[in-house]
């Protein structure tokens, strides 16, 4: 199997903690998505999206997107620590939290980045307003964030999931926007440095 990625990045960063959590090595090939490795006909033949991180399978196959790809290991390699969750109801929570996690702040931020900084503008038409929007809406999430971890250890609730892995992405991302949490924000900011110790998170931070 081979992992096509740039380390860095925050989709590669999600899946890299994964996998350093279920203790996985793969090989891999890093890209340079700014001088546009991504956009060969060569890469998209690979990747569905046409960005990374895309997993190629022993025979060919692939898998692009971060959370498919996590999702594969998962069922690959059964454990009773599943970071997608163990009973049916944390199952769900992990989900829904993961789905609110993503939806409302990671991809947001994302938008917010790309508009803002008009990073890949050679590649898509950036909207300043609509970057400044994203941020804001990304301030506006934190509150839930801190009230869920105001109330719980980890994201989900009792254990962590893969919604901690994409919340602590998405916090460690903001720094570039500028964001990060407001003095009220405490038990985001304790969660925060609880996740920066683990081995898996220290291990991309380098
Ligand atoms: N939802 C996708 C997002 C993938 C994504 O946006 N990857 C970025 C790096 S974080 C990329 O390849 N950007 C290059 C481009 O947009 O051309 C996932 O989770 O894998």
């Amino acid at each position: 199997m081979k992992l096509y990625e740039l380390a860095m990045t925050p989709s590669a960063r999600r899946v890299n903690i994964f996998l350093n959590e279920m203790g996985i090595e793969l090989d891999r090939q890093s890209l340079n998505l700014r001088a546009g490795d991504n956009l060969s006909d060569e890469f998209k033949a690979l990747s569905v999206n046409g960005r990374i991180p895309v997993l190629e399978l022993d025979d060919g196959q692939t898998l692009c997107e971060s959370i498919a790809i996590c999702r594969y290991f998962d069922e690959l390699i059964p454990s009773e620590h599943s970071l997608f969750g163990r009973s049916a109801l944390e199952k769900a929570q992990v989900e829904m939290w993961h789905r609110i996690c993503e939806l409302q702040g990671l991809l947001v931020a994302f938008q917010a980045f790309r508009n803002i900084t008009k990073v890949y503008q050679d590649r898509e038409r950036c909207v300043e307003a609509w970057g400044e929007e994203s941020r804001q809406r990304v301030i506006e999430f934190l509150p839930t964030l801190e009230k869920q971890l105001s109330e719980h250890p980890f994201v989900a609730g009792q254990h962590f999931s893969v919604a901690d892995i994409t919340a602590y992405v998405m916090m460690s991302f903001i720094k570039h926007l500028e964001i990060a949490p407001d003095d009220t924000q405490v038990n985001l900011g304790k969660w925060l440095a609880t996740m920066e110790q683990r081995p898996s998170i220290l291990a991309v931070n380098g």
